[in-house]
């Protein structure tokens, strides 16, 4: 337990360093596929940025279920260690949320 606790801020430094160069949370976009459910309730990254026609896999890194709901689809529950991928057809801004944490975690997938 001390490990992972001690092992995660570094690995968030790791990524901001590596990344956007901005300070902590950021809303930049980040071309990638792939989105983590991480601990301490968000999802990483935040905003992502996709062609249309991929799809998006997210994964629950934490020890708690957490669901991926898009703006207007169905819910997603994901429990730890799962993940749940979802195709995006149509360009555009799509808001998503975990339904049951919906005042902390939410996301948005920007389609080009
Ligand atoms: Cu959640």
């Amino acid at each position: 337990m001390t490990r992972s606790r001690f092992l995660l801020p570094l690995a968030a430094l790791a990524l901001v360093a590596a990344g956007c160069g901005g300070a902590g949370e950021s809303d930049e976009p980040v071309a990638t596929t792939e989105v983590t459910m991480a601990k301490s309730y968000r999802f990483d990254p935040h905003t992502i940025e996709i062609e249309a026609g991929q799809s998006v896999t997210w994964t629950n890194d934490d020890n708690f279920t957490h669901t991926v709901q898009v703006d207007g689809q169905e819910d997603h529950e994901v429990e730890p260690g799962e993940s749940v991928s979802i195709e995006f057809d149509d360009p555009g801004a799509y808001r998503y949320v975990c339904r049951l944490h919906r005042q902390d975690m939410d996301g948005e997938v920007i389609v080009r």
